[in-house]
């Protein structure tokens, strides 16, 4: 190990510079400290000319390298080992299970015991006495707000999904083994093939935003507009029991059974219930509107912080069979809840009394006028103006809609950054048998020349805000006290794969470079170019560096780490999501701030598909 002789200043050292070579012996105490003193203040190591200094300001053309659009098939879910079952199929399917429920109701509805049972159970349970008529003010516009917020919410979650167009059960993510795809076979023996390679296109109108892999943007979405929806939530189920409502909603006794059953008879043989809605719900509505404010909401929160690295690690005895697959799965299932709730409920809405239906939700009376219509008419161009906007918008100003994603759920993400976590997670029997790739591969002739040689003329040159600069070989860091963890690996785009990695912990580095009071931030340097071009990089808060889990590897499952997952070194900071773990790693860089490191918004994903440099959740 030697200290790096000025090649991490500007231009002052070539990339094959020979750590080996003592300049000027007699001065050497003095270049030291001279040098050290020039660190402190001078950080612009020469990895710094190699990155792209711009940052978009909008989605162009060239977004994210310019991944063609690619549209994938249609739904599918597997059926035994290799049989996949076209979901497209549900539609006529449903229509014939619909023919014939209608004509199984139709043929019983006139028999003496089916009339005996309608009778005794009409179909409305009874209310506890008190309970409140029609609906507030308070509860129009919640309701309203509710509807504004699922829209955008469910638009981005399937942005999201189409980024990693597969669902699982376990955290594996291993291929073939998914339960749902929307994209074809992976192809396993392609070494080439990446996980953003297999994301998919979405039209503008249904994703949110609908262009391939921009994750990054339907993220902000989805988490701010949800911080809103879950505000909106939680004042909405507390208006709902201080005002006596919930009783409406909340079955209270069992012959809510009987009575969806009654209801769905009717429904089914086209004598349809007397709607009463202003007063109280049919049996089935109650169910409905229980399941979907108590259950599916809770759901959404609950399998939505099931994919946070952060939290799952945190968490590890839960998140075992609570994986990160197992909550995404669950979370698409919630959606599927939500998508089928609106239908039917819109439909409902318009067919049973629709004037009345929309002046008890808009207009707050129980009357037949058009006052209510006509509110939801406005409401409704208002929400249709918006729905068309936000993709374009969020093209045009994507910078705003990181900037509201970020306060908005920036705090949690800062909250759940502190949670500290053991190593050990998991056994070397929890091992995924397939771990994706991503990312583009290093193609430079010094890197090339460096893997031919084994990665002996390898260097990673450590500097900036610390007081020993150091320029390591593997051989070096080899000898330095090894750490091994068996841990999970989540990538932004959903899938997920569990590794054990060995090579040393980040403490030991902090220990050897000591990093000055000033140093807050780290900065990881690859070898290999981001998509557009430019150095990958990524910059990392100081305090996640002492984490028991934050650590260099050189080996992957026992095993020198191979080109495609970052050989010969990469980064593991198992509270933050995979675009955060640089791999083909030749410089650390200790900084104060990172505004003038490539285009300064702390990575090379925040600065080209803005992400943020905090990524917990
Ligand atoms: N240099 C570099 N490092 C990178 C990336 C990249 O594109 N370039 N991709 C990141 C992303 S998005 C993920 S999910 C992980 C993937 O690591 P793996 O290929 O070993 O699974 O690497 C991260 N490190
Ligand atoms: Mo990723």
């Amino acid at each position: 190990m030697t200290t790096p002789q000025g090649d991490f200043m500007a231009g002052t050292g070539g990339s094959a510079a020979d750590p080996t070579d003592e300049r000027e012996p007699q001065t050497h105490a003095r270049t030291v400290a001279e040098q050290r003193s020039q660190q402190l203040r001078e950080v612009s190591p020469r990895f710094r000319d190699a990155l792209d200094s711009r940052h978009h300001d909008r989605v162009g053309a060239d977004w994210a390298g310019g991944l063609p659009a690619q549209y994938g098939v249609a739904p599918r879910i597997r059926v035994g080992r290799t049989k996949w079952f076209n979901l497209l199929w549900l539609i006529p399917i449903a229509v014939a299970l619909m023919i014939a429920g209608i004509a199984v109701a139709r043929g019983i509805i006139d028999t003496p015991v089916v009339r005996d049972f309608l009778s005794d159970y009409p179909g409305a349970t009874a209310l506890p006495e008190g309970t409140p008529e029609g609906f507030p003010l308070w509860m129009r516009w919640q309701h309203w707000l509710n509807v504004f917020f699922m829209f955008f919410m469910i638009r981005s979650g399937l942005s999201i999904l189409a980024d990693h167009p597969r669902l699982y059960w376990t955290r594996h993510s291993t291929p073939g083994r998914e339960w749902f795809r929307m994209q074809r076979p992976v192809p396993v023996d392609d070494p080439t093939y990446t996980a953003k390679g297999d994301s998919l296109t979405l039209p503008d109108g249904v994703g949110l935003p609908g262009r391939r892999h921009s994750i990054g943007l339907a993220r902000w979405w989805h988490l701010s507009i949800d911080v809103l929806w879950l505000l909106n939530g939680i004042v909405f189920v507390v208006l709902l029991f201080v005002s006596g409502h919930w009783a409406r909603i909340v079955p209270t006794s069992w012959d809510v059974i009987p009575n969806a059953l009654s209801t769905a008879i009717q429904y089914l043989s086209l004598e349809w219930p007397t709607e009463n809605g202003w007063v109280n719900y049919n049996a089935l509505q109650m169910l409905a509107y229980f399941i979907t404010v108590f259950i599916a909401a809770p759901l959404a929160l609950l399998t939505g912080l099931g994919m946070s690295p952060a939290l799952s690690t945190r968490f590890r005895r839960i998140s075992r069979v609570f994986n990160i697959q197992f909550a995404r799965s669950l979370h698409f299932l919630v959606l599927c809840w939500y998508v089928m709730f609106v239908v039917v409920h819109v439909a409902l809405v318009f067919a049973t009394g629709a004037l009345r239906n929309l002046n008890h939700m808009y207009a707050g009376d129980d009357t037949t006028s058009w006052t209510g219509f006509w509110i939801f008419v406005a409401t409704s161009a208002v929400l249709a103006v918006v729905w068309v906007a936000a993709t374009p918008f969020t093209y045009r100003y994507p910078r705003a809609v990181r900037r509201m994603g970020m306060a908005l759920i920036g705090p949690v993400q800062r909250l759940f950054e502190h949670v500290d976590s053991k190593p050990g997670e998991y056994t070397e029997k929890d091992i995924s048998p397939y771990f994706w790739s991503n990312g583009r591969v290093p193609d430079s002739d010094e890197y090339r020349t460096m893997q031919e040689g084994g990665f002996r003329d390898y260097r990673l040159r450590i500097g900036g805000l610390v007081e020993q600069p150091v320029a390591l070989s593997i051989d070096d860091l080899r000898k330095m006290a090894r750490h091994d963890q068996i841990t999970q690996h989540f990538c932004i785009q959903g899938w997920s794969g569990v590794a054990k990695w060995g090579g040393v912990s980040m403490a030991s580095v902090l220990d050897l470079v000591r990093p000055t009071p000033e140093a807050k931030w780290v900065v990881f340097y690859s070898f290999a170019e981001g998509a557009e071009g430019g150095l990958y990089y990524d910059v990392q808060d100081i305090d996640q560096m002492r984490h028991q889990l934050t650590m260099l590897a050189y080996d992957m499952n026992d095993e020198p780490l191979t080109f495609s997952h970052g050989a010969p070194l990469r980064l593991r900071n198992e509270v933050q999501l995979g675009f955060k773990m640089v791999k083909w790693i030749q410089g650390i860089e200790f900084v104060e701030k990172f505004e003038d490191v490539g285009g300064g918004l702390g990575g090379y994903n925040n600065d080209h598909e803005f992400f943020g440099y905090r990524q917990s959740i």
